[in-house]
């Protein structure tokens, strides 16, 4: 009698292994378990068995029920969630989730595009610390202690001598005062600004580039941002350079592109003037090679500095510049 109950329960669990839905597991639950179940017709039987019998088939079936009503319990707890196969096994011919495809911040694919233009021409990128002191991000410079740039409503100051850095040019102020002429470089990076509004964020991306070596020229300084405007837009964009003030070079330029929208004719975008301000740039200033300790007379070069959020604007038609920091997936599952 003992085999009878043992036989139940073995077959109990294998009709419970091929059950594939709830529908079928209830219906085996009542079989072994219900009123009229084997299992429970089993004890109420139990009298009818000889009295030596009775003890042991006793104990036997009523483990026999406990095991089974937790077994039924669990499977119906997993077929419930989701998890069909109630033997507790990985299905393996499920097809896997799907897992969502992530994509560049144009941000960070115009920096790069940047980057691989001059990285083509033999510049090294640079980079640096976002938390500067002073002497590097004004007084190496030539940025004197009274210039509007270290205004308070311009710097965001960590300490009295410490600030979070306004461009990248303190990464170039630390390559030279480590490495000898020549040099060629670009320095890509967050900087900051105490400004805010419509046309200005906290933080935004700037690529600034420096080359120093023997008769480095203003044409050669033309040429190489020729190149870089050709690469990035079309090759038969034109360059304008305008005179202009830095601190830090000396002559200075604002180099502006023909309109990218209207090709010269005057549109909303350029302000009906045809041009578009691009970057700045100069002949470094020679205060600055006397802050680095190199020879005025043995080498000169150039500089320049460039917004990655307005490049990024004009490249892909973006007319909002929030719209690079918000974070909206409509937005940047498009790039
Ligand atoms: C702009 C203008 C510029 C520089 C950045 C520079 C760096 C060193 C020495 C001299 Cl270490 N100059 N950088 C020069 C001219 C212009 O940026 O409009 N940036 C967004």
């Amino acid at each position: 009698m003992e085999n009878r109950i043992e036989q139940i329960e073995a077959e109990a669990l294998a009709s419970l292994s091929n059950a594939s839905d709830m529908e079928q597991i209830k219906s085996l639950s009542v079989k072994y378990l219900g009123r009229k179940g084997l299992v429970t017709l089993f004890l109420r039987n139990i009298s009818e068995l000889p009295v030596e019998e009775r003890p042991e088939a006793g104990k036997q079936a009523n483990i026999t029920k406990k095991r089974l009503e937790a077994v039924f319990e669990e499977a119906a707890k997993r077929m419930a969630a989701g998890l069909s196969d109630n033997s507790g096994a990985i299905d393996v011919t499920l097809p896997g989730r799907p897992a969502a495809q992530g994509s560049l911040h144009p941000i960070t694919t115009t920096t790069r595009r940047i980057c691989s233009i001059f990285a083509r021409m033999g510049f090294d990128i640079a980079e640096g610390p976002e938390v500067e002191s002073d002497y590097y991000n004004f007084e190496a410079l030539n940025i004197p202690k009274n210039h509007p740039a270290r205004d308070m409503q311009d710097t965001f100051y960590v300490s009295e001598n410490i600030v979070l850095r306004t461009h990248t040019s303190p990464i170039q102020v630390h390559v030279m005062e480590q490495n000898a002429p020549p040099i060629r470089i670009v320095a890509p990076g967050k900087v900051y600004r105490c400004d805010s509004d419509l046309t200005h964020t906290p933080m935004f991306h700037q690529v600034e580039g420096l080359l120093v070596d023997e008769a480095v020229s203003f044409g050669d300084l033309k040429g190489i941002l020729e190149s870089l405007a050709h690469q990035i837009f079309d090759e038969h964009i034109r360059l304008r350079f305008r005179p202009s003030f830095f601190p830090f070079t000396e002559p200075s330029a604002e180099v502006d592109i023909l309109c990218v929208m209207c090709r010269g004719k005057g549109c909303k975008v350029c302000s009906q003037t045809g041009w578009l301000e691009v970057m700045g740039c100069g002949m470094v200033h020679p205060a600055v090679f006397e802050n680095v300790g190199y020879n005025t007379r043995k080498y000169s070069g150039f500089a320049f500095g460039m917004g990655v959020e307005r490049l990024a604007m004009l490249k892909y038609g973006i007319n909002d510049l929030r719209m690079f920091f918000e974070s909206d997936q409509r937005f940047l599952r498009q790039f």
